[in-house]
């Protein structure tokens, strides 16, 4: 689907016409566009094929002209001359966090600036502070994002690595020769980011192995063809690319190598040294006394031996892993019995509640939360007093005629700027199950912020803090969050704390979920599905939990529902 290309590049010439300081219809009308497209649920080519794009809302006859235009020729020519009409560096400002267009221009015709360096060089010399609509707060806001923007690595989410390497792993098990694939390293421990990935395949033709895996139908470039080792570039599903490491190891040594490749490094260096301590010698070959393999065939006969518990993969950090006198058993994705964090075309989802309610019915689970935006998301449609009160009806009928999954009916309120919710008790009285989630005035400074977020975990029908920090993988930095704070609040009020399982998302992050385990506060692993197909990141979320070691009671949609509602209660009745 070419949905999201082209949005993203309606969005660039509306920001280019904005710098510009072009008339305010033609910007809208870009924006407009770029927001069908991106909400459309068909692919933007059948509709071309089928001569309807012209009837899609906000799209006039220029509009499907130019969308035409790309899916011919891969680009589009007044995107391209816009682009050729501002300074070649001015585009880029667009990904730093806290420049907008309008910022952009204003640096760009009082200071000339037309780059990242020129913006760094205003910023350093307080001249950029000093223009009139700017301020010290958004240069601040500004200088913050600009060191995020450059942090930002090109580590791929995790959400985008997974089906990737899954499909890789796929094709390499149909080699001739191979008899086993394991994808190791970050990704096999959930990490939220990834840098490249890792495969192993068994196989005892290795050169033969290698040249199937660089001439993949994937591969872009290839940066290492050996005897046992490859290594190719390949297209992420944005357009990026990420790298790709394979390689072929004898069956007795499979344990072994995929014990090493997984990692940690930090982990590793740990185990390394109990063997080291007991005379033996452990490499991605094997546990070896002298010449004598001790073990490797498999991962657990390499733990047995040196006598330390297995370590699920998602703990292999060398984070206090070494000291667990036995394994704890991490929550796994069969332990989850329900979402409680889904939208629907009430809001901003892009599917009705009862298509989610089945497709979550079809997944085993026994309940779903319908959590629909509150009145202040206004651009996520969020729902009024009135439209609210018709959603309960209408979920409750729902409810009626479902009989393989109950509905809770709930809603996803937003904290405002002050620590109020969004909807007077009486509607959140009327629901079953309340998401409370900051949206809006992020950037408020760290004590302010938190003292609004424990300020709504106070309300008795607060069941959960939805994704706390408001982070976005690559894209936002968290909020100035007091994370100590929240925790010691979620203990207090009985709320439990949101494991956004959401790609872009995963918010708590493992560390945020491991000090909330270790206070006893309760997690919520939501998927925040705006569609079916979202609500296969669950196991994302999972995999994040297990990093931040989660057992199956450490979180509430493991509860059956008549403990869930329990739990719902006695926090409404102790207030
Ligand atoms: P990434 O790719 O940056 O997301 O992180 P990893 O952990 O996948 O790292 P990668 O791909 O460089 O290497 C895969 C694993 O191989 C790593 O987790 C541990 C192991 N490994 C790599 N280099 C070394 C090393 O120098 N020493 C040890 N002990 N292990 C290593
Ligand atoms: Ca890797
Ligand atoms: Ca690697
Ligand atoms: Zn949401």
């Amino acid at each position: 689907m070419k949905n999201k290309e082209l949005s993203v590049i309606f969005n660039e010439m509306a920001d280019l016409l904005e710098i510009k300081g072009e008339q305010v219809f033609r910007i809208n009308s870009y924006r407009r566009a770029a927001r069908t497209i991106k909400d459309l649920a068909d692919d933007i080519e059948t509709v071309a094929g089928d001569g309807e794009l012209a009837k899609l809302p906000g799209i006039g006859k220029s509009t499907a002209e130019k969308i035409e235009e790309y899916l011919n020729k891969g680009k589009i020519s007044k995107h391209q001359a816009l682009l050729q009409s501002v300074p070649a560096g001015l585009p880029a400002l667009l990904n730093i966090p806290g420049m907008g267009p309008k910022k952009i221009a204003l640096a760009w015709k009082a200071l000339d600036v037309t780059g990242v360096s020129d913006l760094k060089r205003v910023i350093d010399s307080g001249e950029l502070a000093q223009l009139k609509g700017m301020g010290a707060k958004s240069v601040e806001q500004i200088a913050a994002g600009l060191q995020f923007a450059e942090g930002v690595s090109d580590r791929t989410p995790l959400g985008l690595a997974w089906p990737l390497a899954e499909e890789l792993a796929e094709h390499m098990r149909k080699v001739k020769g191979v008899r086993r694939v394991e994808i190791g390293g970050s990704l096999r421990r959930g990490c939220e980011t990834i840098g490249d990935l890792d495969l192993l395949c068994e196989a005892k033709d290795g050169e033969r192995v290698v040249q199937a895996f660089t001439s993949l139908p994937h591969t872009k470039s290839v940066l290492a063809s050996g005897k046992t080792k490859g290594s190719i570039m390949v297209d992420r599903r944005d357009g990026a690319e990420i790298q790709v490491d394979c390689r072929v190891v004898p069956k007795e040594s499979f344990g072994a190598a995929l014990q090493y490749f997984t990692g940690s490094k930090e982990h590793n260096v740990r185990l390394r040294e109990i063997a080291v301590k007991k005379k033996w010698k452990l490499n991605e070959w094997g546990l070896f006394d002298g010449d004598t393999q001790l073990a490797g065939k498999d991962e657990a006969s390499i733990y047995k031996k040196l006598g330390v518990p297995f370590v699920p993969p998602e703990q292999r950090e060398d984070r206090g892993e070494f000291d667990l006198s036995k394994p704890e058993r991490l929550i796994t994705l069969k332990d989850i019995r329900g979402d409680l964090h889904s939208h629907t075309t009430a809001s901003d989802g892009k599917t009705d509640a009862e298509t989610m309610a089945r497709a979550a019915a079809d997944l085993g689970y026994e309940y779903i939360a319908i959590t629909d935006h509150s009145k202040s998301s206004a651009v996520a449609n969020g729902l009024s007093i009135d439209r609210m009160w018709r959603q309960i009806e209408k979920l409750r009928e729902l409810n009626k005629r479902l009989d393989t999954i109950t509905v809770l009916v709930g809603c996803e309120c937003d904290i405002l700027a002050d620590g109020s919710l969004d909807y007077p008790d009486k509607i959140l009285a009327a629901c079953d199950f309340i998401v409370a989630s900051v949206h809006s005035a992020m950037r408020q400074d760290r004590e302010k912020i938190t003292a609004r977020v424990t300020m709504a975990m106070e309300n008795p029908h607060v069941c959960v803090l939805g994704h706390p920090t408001a982070r976005l993988i690559n894209r936002r930095e968290p909020m100035d969050l007091d994370m100590a704070a929240v925790v010691a609040k979620a203990a207090e009020t009985d709320t439990a704390l949101e494991l956004n399982a959401s790609w872009q998302r995963l918010d708590l992050n493992d560390r945020h979920v491991r000090m909330a385990v270790d206070a006893g506060v309760k997690i919520s692993i939501n998927t925040d599905s705006h569609s079916v197909a979202q609500f296969d990141q669950m196991k994302l979320g999972v995999a994040t939990a297990r990093r931040g070691w989660a057992r199956a009671k450490d979180v509430i949609n493991t509860l059956p529902l008549p403990s869930l509602r329990n739990w719902i209660a006695a926090k409404r009745e102790r207030a």
